[in-house]
Parts: structure tokens; sequence; C-alpha cells
């Protein structure tokens, strides 16, 4: 089983291959065979060619804008906060399916509360610590339950390579969605659309009714 792992660093639009020894370096660490049940296997996608990393005791992240009073959590706060797990399967929109991916984290909803967002701001925008990826979504997508910012992934840590020590994790909708390595949460006036939204893809990213795919509901 070790020997057939194979992970596609490829962008939705075939933006690059990263085959680097950090790669083998993480490989090695998760082990496979509870991480890759037959080929219903996540793909570890990086937009910027590299799997940037952050300590757990380094991690903050922000909730800014259109809010009362922004904050700063470290990945303690985070944790410290009422958790939601929540199990779906994960679909990108190139293809794979992931089934019944536990994610645990902190509802989006819980952290827009926190921060006193304002009730008139119709959009949530999220950027990523690796300095390109960023995301969007509706204020009252943001606000659904099972929409969370998480740092377990199968009840682990979630590791570097799939965006912790927290990310956003969307359910209902597309894994492009999901974005990794989060690093800021900014409440603003309208939707701004994300990193591959700008490059064609559906900003409302429903899976089973966008991108003119046919797939099954996640949720
Ligand atoms: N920062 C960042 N977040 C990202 C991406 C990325 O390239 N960079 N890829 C997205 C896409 S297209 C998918 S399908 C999922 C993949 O998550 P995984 O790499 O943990 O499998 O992450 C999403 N979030
Ligand atoms: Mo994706």
């Amino acid at each position: 089983m070790g020997r057939r792992v194979v992970v596609a660093m490829l962008g939705l639009g075939g933006a690059g291959v990263l085959w680097g020894a950090r790669v083998q370096q993480f490989l090695t660490r998760l082990g496979t065979p509870s991480f890759l049940p037959g080929s219903d296997r996540f793909r570890i996608y990086s937009v910027v060619g590299s799997l940037p990393e952050r300590s757990a005791a380094d991690y903050r992240l922000r909730v800014t804008g259109l809010v009362r009073r922004p904050l700063e959590l470290t990945l303690a706060d985070l944790q410290a906060l009422p958790p939601t797990r929540v199990v779906r399967d994960f679909q990108c929109v190139t293809g794979w399916r992931v089934p019944s991916v536990p994610w645990t984290g902190v509802r989006l909803a819980d952290l827009l509360d926190s921060a006193g967002a304002d009730q008139r701001a119709h959009a949530v925008s999220f950027r990523s610590f690796d300095g390109a990826y960023t995301e969007s979504l509706t204020m009252d997508q943001a606000r659904r339950d099972d929409v969370i910012v998480a740092y377990q992934l199968q009840d682990k840590p979630i590791g570097a390579e799939h965006g912790g020590p927290a990310r956003l994790y969307v359910a209902p909708m597309y894994g492009y969605k999901s974005c990794k390595w989060l690093e800021e949460i900014r409440v603003v006036p309208s939707v701004v659309p994300g990193y591959w939204e700008v490059r064609g893809y559906d900003v409302d990213a429903w899976v089973g009714r966008s991108n003119g795919r046919g797939d099954r509901p996640t949720s």
C-alpha cells in the first residue's frame, strides 16, 4: 500500500505539479492505510506550489473588517470554544470525492458573533497565510451550522498539507471554498470573488447545483 501513494499537486487550472522533498516527508509522516481508503482519497492542493507551515504556537486567526470587536485568536483560543463535528463527503470540482470525512472545529457563526459582525454586512472574505489564496461567502452562507473553522481532520490535528493548524470547511460546497491555512476572516459589505472564482469557477459553489456538474450533494 505504502508504495502506491500518489498525491496530485495540480491546481484546478493545471497550475503545476509540485513533487518535492517536503511532500515525500509529509507522506512518510502520514502513513498511508488509514489515510487513503482505496481511490477515494484527498489530493493535496496548493496554488503557491509549496506547503506553507505555521506551528500551533505561532498560529493566529484574525477576525476583521465590519466588526465591533476585531479578534486575534490563538489555536488554544479556538479549541476553547464549543466544538462542532461535521461528517460529510468532501467533493472537489475536478471530480474526486472522499466519503464521510469528519472535521471538527468552531462554527464560523460563533466567531462572527464574538467579533460583533455588522448586521448590515452581506459577506465574509477569507485569506490564507500562503499569501495567495482567498475565498468568500455570503453572510447567510457563512452563518450555516455546517460551515466551520476546522482544526481537526479525521479526529486528528490538521496537518500542514491539509491547511492546518486551522482551515475553513464549507460542507455543502465544492472543496475550493474550504480555504486552507486560514489567517484572516474579514467581514465585508459584499462578496469578493475568491482565487478560483476570478478564474471562472462559480462563486455560489453548492455541490450538485453549480459549475455545471451533476454531483450528488454532500449534505
Ligand atoms: N490556501 C489554499 N486553500 C485551498 C486550496 C489551495 O490551493 N490553497 N485548494 C482548494 C481546493 S480546490 C480543494 S479541493 C481543497 C483541497 O483540500 P486538501 O488539499 O486538503 O485535499 O482545498 C481548497 N483550499
Ligand atoms: Mo478542488
